[in-house]
């Protein structure tokens, strides 16, 4: 069975109850015949958006931007994925390097996040990514397998986990990596989840990072990639439309 194809957009920290109308138009405007497509709001948007999908003849799944590794409990300010779930979500986005960056979020931390996001039957969205300088020092694929190896829990399978390729000198910077930078991270990560996991030749592989209308194509031609996580260009149903057509 070939990997499923997901276009996921993160709408990060952006949106509000108003902006749900861009869900309708997309659904409206855009079919996506060919894969899954995904929204993942803000959490106060989760419930409204989830009720809102559910009134649509297409579905357009909905879902969180992290959670809490506990199922429960005194942590102030977090969200468990049995919440998440609750909420009508049915996956989350975990290890993105922007959680990474202001939280310090640790590989361990990641893997111990989806593994709860697992057990609340989560779909776990796990982004891997190198900076600017590991590139240019030339450490790129020795940084993504030690993330790779890091940050996935065991009893991971294809139907519960996507693995989301981030540099993150091309998050919201308009600039993208050329398509064999894209493909050999690609490959490299197809063959290390095929080594480790039974399905792994079936995990779906995103790209992520400045993902736009007009560069989607090409990028999905690439070897290996299965979908894309979209960021700026997911807020507006006239962006993320055409992205999700291309896939
Ligand atoms: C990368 C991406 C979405 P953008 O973070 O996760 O954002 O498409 O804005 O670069």
């Amino acid at each position: 069975m070939a990997p499923r194809k997901l276009a996921a957009g993160n709408w990060k920290m952006n949106g509000d109850l108003a902006a749900l109308d861009q869900i309708d138009a997309l659904a409206r405007d855009h079919a996506a015949p060919g894969c899954d497509v995904l929204i993942c709001p803000p959490a106060v948007l989760i419930h409204p958006m989830a009720a809102r999908v559910s009134g649509l003849a297409d579905t357009i799944a909905v879902g969180g931007q992290d959670c809490h590794a506990a199922a429960s409990g005194a942590h102030t300010g977090d969200i468990s994925a049995v919440q998440l779930k609750d909420a009508g979500a049915s996956h989350v986005i975990l290890g993105h390097s922007e959680r990474r960056t202001d939280h310090g979020e640790t590989d361990a931390e990641v893997t111990a996040k989806a593994a709860a996001a697992h057990r609340a039957g989560l779909v776990a969205i796990i982004c891997v990514g190198e900076s600017e300088a590991q590139r240019d020092a030339g450490e790129t694929l020795d940084v993504i397998a030690a993330q790779l190896a890091g940050s996935i829990p065991e009893g991971a399978t294809a139907r519960n986990t996507v693995i989301a390729y981030e540099p993150i000198w091309a998050i919201g910077t308009g600039r993208t990596p050329t398509n064999d930078q894209i493909a050999e991270v690609h490959q490299l990560m197809r063959d290390r989840l095929t080594a480790r996991f039974a399905d792994g030749d079936q995990m779906s592989l995103l790209y992520g990072g400045s993902v736009k209308p007009g560069n989607a194509a090409e990028i999905f031609a690439i070897a290996h990639v299965n979908g894309a996580l979209v960021g700026g260009a997911s807020l507006k149903a006239s962006d993320f439309g055409p992205i999700v057509s291309a896939l």
